[in-house]
């Protein structure tokens, strides 16, 4: 049975995943398991999409390279999808969300997208793509929808996931006594 939980941070690229995780790590001591990089670190690409820029991960292959670690718990797991982590993996979902249409564009623009790949991600962020992938694929009381458009929210939403990562440890140690 894990003694710490795992939580995915997801949403549209540019939404606030890595800051909040990073913030997250420190307040928690939960571990930022950032796929992107494990997916280039162990080799779990299949091919590259030159129209959208980016790399196609084997979620199989991806799911192989991860799992002897996060069924131990104590993980937080940004990346852009998360309908492919086995349910019984995950404690909690967060999906972030930029609800201003311009600060998203200034933040993905920065970093250089062409023209489809930037209306791409500001579509699936438009319709809430990711919320609703989310909510298909877990349990509702498992996600959690918050807003990352101003600096304030990153503090107030990992004050909010911190407080709930201590009260889910707290309820864990209760079971076990
Ligand atoms: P992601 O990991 O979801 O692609 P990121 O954490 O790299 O996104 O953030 C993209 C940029 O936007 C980065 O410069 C930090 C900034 N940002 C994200 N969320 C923010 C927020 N709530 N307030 C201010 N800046 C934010």
């Amino acid at each position: 049975m894990r003694t710490s939980p795992n939580v995915i941070v997801t949403g549209t690229p540019g939404v606030g995943k890595t800051v909040h995780c990073e913030q997250l790590a420190q307040e928690t001591g939960l571990r930022h398991l950032s796929i992107n990089q494990v997916a280039k670190d162990r080799g779990c690409y299949e091919t590259y999409d030159h129209e959208l820029q980016t790399w196609v991960v084997d979620e199989d292959k991806l799911l192989d390279a991860i799992e002897d670690e996060v069924i131990q718990g104590g993980y937080l797991i940004d990346w852009h999808a998360c309908d492919l982590f086995p349910r019984s993996w995950i404690d909690l979902v967060v999906v972030l969300r930029c609800s201003s249409t311009s600060v998203l564009y200034d933040r993905l623009a920065t970093r250089g997208y062409n023209q489809t790949k930037l209306q791409e991600n500001l579509d699936a962020e438009i319709f809430g793509v990711l919320l609703e992938e989310a909510r298909e694929a877990f349990d509702e009381e498992v996600v959690v929808e918050l807003d990352s458009e101003k600096d304030g929210d990153v503090e107030s939403n990992c004050a909010r996931i911190s407080s709930w990562v201590a009260s889910w440890k707290e309820s864990r140690a209760d079971d076990t006594d």
